[in-house]
């Protein structure tokens, strides 16, 4: 069989499959807000599941909610490769990052279905639950729990912003399964996402062929100074936190800026206490997300950023408290299941590039506990994060054949 010819997913099925899963926790400007352990998210599982049982796939949820919906293979005996991302989304995120994985390798079973192919090892597609980190912190929270990085106890006691906690929430919403965490035979893991990023849609690639992850470190910063009068306290005597917490943001954007073209640094989620327009910040909470390829970068990064704002705390006599929430070094992606994800681009005829990961993504974690490799799709001005998120129904098509082709050629036929 000629396998490139043949062996292609279902574009137009494909595309009305992410139109119908993104009118699930829509959001206020066209994208989704479909948060973890939401009610939203329960309806995404719902309307996931029920097209996993129509493509024939039997489903398994674990004690993180992770869905595994698997397509038996010809020798049942044989480890499967696992195929997916997340459902979850950011607060207003877009219809693509994550859903795209997913959908896309639940496409990739629809096709083998069509084309009556059955491969030698089982087929499992995977929803990670809280990939994004947005509602409970840290992001990759499930695949971090499969892959023995974090203790499932310390994940279900992860509070969100209302301090409801991940445990109580993951079963008030009815997706608590039965089926432990990890510790399961695998073949390979491969894992279909937008790029987040510009550099595909810059050079007019089709086909990101992800080498790396960037490495990761999120610091939660707690400062305190004192509550007081915005009118009547001379300037010399504010102890003022949300000027620490400006001179952070700004600090972590010059230390970023220093170490180019390698490093990123911000700071996206901010809490100022009391938050009332005359009285001056006695405490602000925020979190520092600096990232990059190279770990020697990202520690150093967190030395001189840990330095700075003591100096900014002694010069404004607040105090401060920094916890890392989330952390993972730079990740090199398996050689073999890289090399089958660019062969499987040039046998149909994409255009591709080898590119690292500014995003973290499940495959991050999964990688240390499985050969895992990821495939990339360009997104409109690379824009991500953001309900304007774009892609086109021919970047979706090709990312998905690419994952098609992939997985085919690991699982064996
Ligand atoms: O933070 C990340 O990189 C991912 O989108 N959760
Ligand atoms: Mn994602
Ligand atoms: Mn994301
Ligand atoms: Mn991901």
């Amino acid at each position: 069989m000629d396998l490139a010819s043949n062996l292609q997913i279902n574009g137009d099925r494909l595309w009305d499959s992410l139109e119908e899963m993104a009118k699930i926790g829509p959001g206020i400007a066209g994208g989704n807000n479909r948060q973890t352990l939401t009610d939203s998210d329960a309806e995404g599982r719902r309307l996931f599941q029920r097209w996993c049982e129509e493509a024939g796939l039997s489903m398994g949820v674990d004690t993180m909610g992770t869905m595994f919906a698997r397509r038996e293979g010809a020798d049942p005996s044989l480890p499967p490769v696992y195929v997916g991302s997340h459902l979850d989304t950011q607060p207003t995120g877009g219809k693509y990052d994550g859903v795209l994985g997913v959908l896309g390798a639940l496409e990739l079973v629809r096709s083998l279905n069509d084309l009556g192919i059955r491969t030698k090892h089982p087929i499992v597609v995977t929803n990670w639950t809280n990939e994004e980190g947005a509602r409970f912190a840290p992001a990759m929270l499930a695949s971090g729990v499969f892959a023995g990085v974090h203790d499932m106890g310390w994940a279900y006691d992860r509070r969100d912003a209302e301090g409801k906690r991940f445990g109580e929430e993951l079963e008030r919403i009815g997706w608590k399964g039965e089926e432990p965490v990890g510790g399961r035979p695998m073949r390979a893991f491969f894992e279909l996402h937008i790029e987040q990023g510009p550099i595909l849609e810059d050079e007019g690639i089709d086909i990101g062929v992800v080498t790396h992850g960037q490495g990761l470190k999120w610091l939660q910063v707690t400062l305190t100074g004192r509550e007081s009068h915005t009118g009547s306290t001379p300037m010399p005597k504010r102890r003022n936190a949300g000027l620490g917490m400006a001179r952070v943001t700004e600090l972590v954007h010059e230390v970023a800026m220093a170490y180019q073209p390698d490093a990123v640094g911000a700071i996206g989620h901010v809490e100022v206490y009391p938050n009332s327009r005359n009285i001056i910040a006695g405490r602000t909470v925020f979190t520092i997300d600096i990232r990059s390829p190279d770990k020697c970068v990202l520690d150093a990064m967190d030395g001189r950023i840990r330095a700075g704002i003591a100096q900014i705390c002694e010069a404004l006599d607040i105090a401060h408290e920094i916890e890392q929430v989330g952390h993972f070094d730079p990740v090199a992606f398996d050689e073999g299941c890289v090399k089958a994800v660019r062969d499987a681009a040039e046998r149909l005829g994409y255009s591709h590039r080898d590119i690292v990961s500014g995003a973290g993504h499940d495959a991050c974690w999964i990688n240390r506990v499985a050969p895992t490799a990821m495939v990339f799709c360009p997104c409109v001005d690379g824009l991500s994060h953001n309900e304007a998120e774009a892609i086109t129904k021919d970047w979706a098509k090709g990312g998905a054949d690419v994952l098609l082709h992939a997985v085919v050629e690991t699982a064996g036929i």
